[in-house]
């Protein structure tokens, strides 16, 4: 209403707010933080073969390692589980048997997707929930990682991983160890399943 009586007296003013309002409805639709996360664990190591509690994991035979991982970027400075709110929000990650040092090599990923107007975070934690794997006496917590990094998108051509690190043990710091890597790479709008406006 308010664009046909400003049209009706003006035709030079309503091209130049027409232009203005499409320009404003592009550049709402392609803003925004666009990122994946990507963490791969790379090597467990439980030498003693112990359980939280100091136990060992299975009397006569090694670890069973069942590793679940959730990526928080909710509360990554906060003490373990930060921001999982259940079991739920883990993913499983590898599992094996028989086995106190494991090499993994597998990663899990979080996609960011959000509007400009939302602050990126400045922090993300790998929290990592090691259990034993155990038919009859269920699983028992093996240990608790908080692998930590700052948040920092590589940018063109240079989408390669960090270096590796280790993560915070909780139980067991100088028994059981946990390495880790990490990258933060920009995607589109389309990887985060939102549709851009054509030009
Ligand atoms: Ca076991």
């Amino acid at each position: 209403m308010i664009h046909s009586r400003l049209c009706r007296r003006s035709s030079a003013l309503c091209w130049f707010l027409l232009c203005c309002a499409s320009l404003v409805c592009r550049c709402g639709a392609l803003s925004g933080h666009y990122y994946r996360i990507d963490v791969m664990l790379t090597e467990l190591h439980n030498p003693k073969s112990l359980i939280h509690n100091g136990k060992r994991c299975d009397v006569f035979t090694a670890c069973d390692p069942l590793l679940y991982v959730y990526i928080d970027t909710q509360k990554p400075r906060e003490t373990f589980p930060g921001g999982a709110r259940s079991q739920e929000d883990f993913t499983v990650l590898t599992s094996q048997y028989n086995s106190d040092t494991l090499t993994i090599n597998r990663s899990l990923s979080k996609t960011i997707c959000g509007s400009s107007s939302q602050a990126l975070p400045t922090d993300v934690t790998a929290r990592v929930d090691a259990r034993d794997h155990d038919y009859f006496t269920g699983h028992d917590i093996m240990e608790e990682f908080n692998c930590s990094f700052v948040f920092r998108a590589s940018w063109e051509g240079d989408y390669a991983w960090s270096e590796e690190r280790p993560c915070k043990a909780r139980f067991h710091p100088l028994d059981i160890s946990l390495r880790f890597k990490w990258r933060v790479i920009p995607i589109t709008p389309e990887q985060c399943g939102q549709e851009t406006v054509p030009a």
